[in-house]
């Protein structure tokens, strides 16, 4: 069994604050998520696991394209130089190590029945030139700050997701798992906007990548290479879900806190529309003591099954996040350590190429979190 570990140093440049009530914090999302896992991944006994270093190249020319079904240009450009105009226009000092800016008034779809077109006259618009404009109208909320760093962070991130999808076709007929420490993580971002602590959507970007690359497959009704997203972030992967919703590969699956953040999407009636009806579902689960290990590890083999009976997947996308830990401070089902070695194996059960990406996971043993779940999928 091969199992890769990505990393790349610049994804620990970004920082972020969020709001908590009427506080503006640190955000969760913290560089110091990379370090507990690699501290943890160094000091663990039985390392079956490799870990390498990427580094994103200075290079701007060389950095990962972002293809324009997953994200539009005018976006990725708006990533790219917001920072900039804050400061140029005088509202953020370049020399503040702090400084973040985040968005505080959204094109609300019942905001535009104002102007009498509802949704639709979005598309018509003119963003004005103030810079409070393009943050509203390119996040979906108020937990993705962008910094001076940001950019990069978010490059680097995606480069890892790219770097790892290369390592794994490389040699698909072993059965591998690539673990890229994707930071910021990506499940929530979608086409134009970002949200929740994610900029460029990782997970959608190396499926595309993935699906460029990967031989046709001689049989099969559904169009091949059939590829399945697996999110096991604690949070509905809306962004992963939205830009993949009328297709058929990648099919979609989430197991997710029910009522939890994003809060309006990852119902179980959301299955997909069009060509790609019956390839998005979804698995809300209630959040800590609302429901069991018991009742999560169903849900997990119900998931595991739509993969493997249903879609017949012949690779997988993990988004995997560690917020589904008991003890997690922005989320949680019934889960304790020695779980995350269960789920491991039960991933693995699988048994096909497996390219996994960082997502969430904010309480102090996510490293630990991290190691039981390579030695499950190890054993
Ligand atoms: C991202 B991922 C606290 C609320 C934080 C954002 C949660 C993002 C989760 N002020 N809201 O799916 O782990
Ligand atoms: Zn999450």
């Amino acid at each position: 069994m091969r199992i890769l570990v990505l990393h790349d140093p610049q994804t620990k440049l970004h920082q972020s604050v969020e709001l908590l009530g009427h506080k503006l914090i640190p955000a969760h999302e913290a560089p110091d998520r990379i370090d507990r896992i690699l501290d943890a991944l160094k000091t663990a006994s039985s390392s079956n696991w490799e870990i390498r270093e990427i580094a994103l190249s200075e290079d701007k020319p060389t950095w990962p394209e972002i293809p324009p079904t997953i994200h539009s240009p005018e976006y990725i450009t708006h990533l790219r130089t917001i920072f900039e105009r804050f400061v140029s226009d005088g509202i953020v000092d370049v020399d503040d190590p702090d400084a973040c800016v985040l968005p505080e008034c959204f094109p609300h779809a019942r905001l535009l029945e104002a102007v009498g077109e509802g949704a639709n006259a979005i598309r018509e618009f003119k963003l004005p030139r103030d810079p409070y404009a393009h943050l509203g109208h390119y996040s979906f909320d108020m937990s993705a700050g962008i910094s001076k760093a940001t950019f990069r962070s978010v490059m680097a991130s995606v480069n890892l997701a790219i770097q790892g999808a290369d390592l794994l076709l490389q040699d698909l007929a072993t059965p591998s798992l690539v673990f890229a420490l994707c930071r910021p993580p990506g499940h929530h971002a979608c086409h134009s906007l970002a949200g929740g602590y994610c900029y460029i959507n990782n997970v959608a970007v190396v499926t595309e990548y993935l699906l460029s690359r990967l031989p046709p497959t001689p049989e099969g009704s559904i169009p091949t290479p059939r590829i399945a997203i697996f999110d096991l972030d604690f949070h509905h992967g809306n962004g992963t879900q939205a830009v993949f919703f009328s297709r058929r590969s990648p099919a979609y699956v989430s197991i997710h806190g029910e009522g939890e953040y994003p809060y309006y999407t990852g119902a179980e009636d959301e299955v997909g529309s069009g060509e790609g009806k019956g390839f998005t579902r979804n698995f809300p689960l209630p959040s800590h003591r609302g429901s069991t290990k018991e009742d999560y590890f169903r849900k997990l083999d119900e998931a595991v099954r739509v993969i493997a009976e249903e879609w017949r997947a012949e690779v997988v996308v993990l988004s995997l996040g560690f917020d589904t830990f008991n003890a997690d401070p922005l989320g949680g089902f019934d889960l304790g350590e020695e779980d995350y070695t269960e789920m491991g194996r039960r991933v693995r059960s699988l048994g096909l190429p497996v390219l996994a990406l960082l997502e969430g996971g904010y309480h102090a043993l996510l490293g630990t979190l991290v190691v039981r779940f390579l030695k499950g999928f190890d054993a």
